[in-house]
C-alpha cells in the first residue's frame, strides 16, 4: 500500500511525521478522539497529530431510529474510506459502534481501557430523586436502543417506552425543555465523557439491564496493513478490555445480531494471571493485538461462540427473527 508521508518543520527543523487522526463531528466523538490523541501525544514527543473531522451518514440522519436504518457501518463508512484514501492514519469509534466484522483492509489496532459500560437513567428534573422502580405508572421512558427497551419494559411493566433520537445535547434538551418523557436512558461512559455524570440519576446493573457489546470502550481503527501505525497504536491496548471485547464481539458475531436485534452482554475476566504466551503476527478476529497473548485471545474467542452456540440451540435465533421482524414492523 502506497504511503504519503506528510511532514512538517519543527522549530529546530526537524522533519516530523504528521499522524492525521479521523473523527466524527458530534461533541461526543471530538472529546473521544481527543482523549485518545492526548494519549497518544504523552508517548510519542515526537509525532504530530492532526484531527480531520467529517459527518457520517448517521449524523446525518437524525429523525430515524438507528435500528431501523439497517445500515451497518453508519458511522463508519466514510471514515473508513478517508483512512484507505490515506487521508488519514487512524480513526477512533465508540467500540459498540463497529460492525463485529470490518470490511477487508481494516483492522482494530487498539481498544482502550473500558470505563463504567452499564446504562444509565437521566431524570426530567421534576423527577429529581425518583428510580425507574418509583417512578408512577405509564411514566415515559426516552430510548432508541431496542436492547434497551426490551430488557426494561420486562423489568419494570409499568412503564413506557418511547423513541428518542438525535445526539446526547439534542436528547438532553428534549428531555428537560418539555414534558414528553420521565426519564432517558443513555450509556454512563458517554455521559461522563461528556461532562454530565451529575445527571445520572441511576446506574443500571447487570440484574436491570445488560449493556451493549463493547460499550464504555473506545477503539482506534486503523489500514490493516499499516505496521507503523498499527505499532504505534498498538500501545493503547487494555489487555483486559481487549479479552472481554473479543468474547463479546465473537458472541454477537454468532447470533448475527447487530444494531437491530436486542443482544446484550455483561462480562467480567476471571483468572488473569498475566501469563506469557506466543504472540504472532496474524490479525485475529479482526483486532490486532500482538502485545496480548494469542491464546488467550482464543480463549476469549471461543467462550464467545460457545455462550452463542449455546442460545442458538435454545432457541435464540427463532427470538432474534420474530425481533427484527417487530422492528422492521415498526
Ligand atoms: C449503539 C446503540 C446506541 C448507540 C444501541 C444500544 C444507543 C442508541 C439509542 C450500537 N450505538 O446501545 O443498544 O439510545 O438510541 C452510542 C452512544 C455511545 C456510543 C450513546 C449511548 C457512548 C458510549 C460508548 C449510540 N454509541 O449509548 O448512550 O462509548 O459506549
Amino acid at each position: 500500500m502506497e504511503k504519503t508521508l506528510r511532514k512538517t518543520q519543527d522549530e529546530n527543523g526537524l522533519k516530523t511525521r504528521v499522524i492525521r487522526v479521523g473523527t466524527r463531528k458530534s461533541q461526543l466523538a471530538r472529546i473521544q478522539t481527543d482523549s485518545v490523541v492526548e494519549m497518544l501525544r504523552k508517548r510519542y514527543l515526537n509525532l504530530h497529530f492532526e484531527i480531520v473531522a467529517m459527518s457520517t451518514t448517521g449524523d446525518k440522519i437524525l429523525d430515524t431510529a438507528l435500528s431501523k436504518i439497517g445500515e451497518k457501518s453508519l458511522f463508519t463508512k466514510e471514515l473508513e474510506n478517508a483512512l484507505e484514501r490515506n487521508e488519514v492514519d487512524l480513526v477512533v469509534h465508540s467500540l459498540k459502534d463497529l460492525p463485529t466484522s470490518l470490511p477487508p483492509g481494516f483492522t482494530i489496532g487498539a481498544i482502550c481501557k473500558r470505563e463504567n459500560p452499564h446504562d444509565a437513567v437521566v431524570f426530567h428534573p421534576k423527577n429529581d430523586g425518583e428510580t425507574l422502580n418509583s417512578l408512577p405508572e405509564k411514566s415515559v421512558i426516552g430510548t432508541s436502543s431496542l436492547r434497551r427497551a426490551a430488557q426494561l419494559k420486562r423489568r419494570f411493566s409499568h412503564l413506557e417506552f418511547r423513541d428518542i433520537r438525535g445526539n446526547l445535547n439534542t436528547r438532553l434538551k428534549k428531555l428537560d425543555e418539555k414534558e414528553d418523557f420521565s426519564a432517558i436512558i443513555l450509556a454512563a461512559a458517554g455521559l461522563r465523557r461528556m461532562g454530565w455524570e451529575n445527571r445520572i440519576g441511576q446506574i443500571l446493573n447487570p440484574e436491570d439491564c445488560l449493556y451493549a457489546v463493547g460499550q464504555g470502550a473506545l477503539a482506534v481503527e486503523v489500514r490493516a496493513r499499516d505496521e507503523e501505525i498499527l505499532d504505534m497504536v498498538s500501545a493503547l491496548h487494555d489487555g483486559e478490555t481487549v479479552l472481554c471485547c473479543i468474547a463479546e464481539r465473537a458472541f454477537m458475531r454468532h447470533l448475527e445480531g447487530g444494531c437491530s436485534v436486542p443482544v446484550a452482554v455483561s462480562t467480567m475476566l476471571k483468572d488473569s494471571q498475566n501469563e506469557e504466551g506466543p504472540n504472532d503476527n496474524t490479525q485475529y478476529v479482526g483486532i490486532t493485538a500482538n502485545n496480548i497473548p494469542r491464546h488467550a485471545q482464543e480463549a476469549a474467542e471461543n467462550l464467545g461462540v460457545e455462550l452463542a452456540s449455546l442460545l442458538l440451540s435454545k432457541g435464540a435465533k427463532r427470538i432474534l427473527n420474530v425481533a427484527r421482524q417487530l422492528n422492521d414492523a415498526r
